[in-house]
């Protein structure tokens, strides 16, 4: 039986973002996966003016985020160079440009997961205050055009639809919300108006433990179902004010609940799932379109900052 946890924090905004007694009695913490310690870095110099973290999928997108996000801040590094924070590992990368973090979290749940565990605790050590986390990424557009972003509304399960995240601990299914905040998302839809380049829409996003089988895929190297069962799923999905799918929001949505952060999950549709499973557009297009959520975002934090 799944167990549904007590008490959900309800304070966003509050720099109390770890909810962990045990931290306190340790000598060190040291963020092993992006090779970060609280004895080996300064991590409130490093890390104290930190507002905003955008994490994505790929290393390279995170890097060349925060080229876009030092020219729309002005803050340009006339040698152009922005040194990865996390040299040392190859798990994750991590660049800086004034309170803007930019972080890869790889593919999947685990993955996000373990880097955004440290990455709250890193917040937490640096004594940071009224921090965004905004995840950019792609997904599968479910009735939606190719090229479209989508900022999602709930992040659901592929079960049930429902705004929840089960997880694993001592051996018990633990329920966790995966609530985001919804003034943040229609703050990102207001900006987007600005792009009249591209569309973006509000609606939910499934949230899988897989890309092929998981996502109803009929092109993995399995598939024990028909194209009928397929489209049934889908024309389900999309019955549940669903416009995508991808593979880190309900994990990210649900610790954005626990630690307090204000979250939003923006993800651009590579395809429209009702219409096929290749990702086959020319290189440039699947480019553009993943330029896309990094534009509106880069636009969002800009003007942000502007009003503080
Ligand atoms: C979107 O794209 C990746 C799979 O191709 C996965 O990380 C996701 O959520
Ligand atoms: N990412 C996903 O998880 N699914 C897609 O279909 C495309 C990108």
């Amino acid at each position: 039986m799944a167990q549904k946890e007590g008490k959900q924090n309800q304070q966003r905004g509050s720099a109390d973002y770890v909810k962990n007694p045990h931290l306190e009695g340790m000598k060190e913490d040291f963020l092993y996966h992006i090779n970060l310690g609280t004895k080996t870095n300064n991590l409130p110099e490093m890390f104290g003016d930190v507002k905003f973290v955008c994490l994505g999928g790929s290393s390279n997108r995170m890097k060349a985020f925060i080229e876009l996000i030092a020219g729309e801040l002005g803050m340009e590094d006339p040698k152009s160079e922005y040194p990865n924070i996390c040299e040392g590992t190859d798990r994750y990368v991590m660049y800086k440009v004034g309170p803007v973090l930019s972080v890869s979290h790889g593919m999947g749940i685990p993955s996000m997961a373990i880097v955004f565990h440290e990455i709250i605790k890193l917040l937490h050590h640096a004594r940071c205050k009224d921090v965004t986390v905004i995840r950019i990424g792609t997904s599968g557009g479910i009735g939606v055009e190719p090229g479209t972003v989508v900022v999602s509304k709930e992040a659901v399960d592929p079960i049930t639809f429902k705004p929840t995240f089960e997880q694993v601990i001592l051996g018990k299914m633990v329920v966790r919300n995966t609530k985001l905040d919804s003034g943040l998302a229609e703050e990102l839809l207001e900006c987007s108006k600005e792009f009249s380049q591209f569309k973006t829409v509000i609606g939910n996003t499934v949230c899988t433990l897989d890309f092929y089988e998981g996502q109803a895929r009929l092109d993995g190297a399995f598939c024990y179902y028909t194209e009928k069962d397929k489209m049934d799923y889908l024309k389900k999905v999309k019955e549940a004010g669903v416009c995508n799918m991808e593979m880190e929001s309900t994990v990210f949505a649900s610790m954005c609940e626990l630690s307090g952060l204000r979250g939003a999950v923006v993800c651009v549709a590579l395809l429209n799932r009702l219409n096929g499973d290749q990702i086959d557009s020319p290189h440039e297009v699947l480019e553009d379109y993943q330029h896309r959520p990094q534009l509106l975002v880069a636009s969002y934090i800009k003007k942000q900052l502007q009003t503080k």
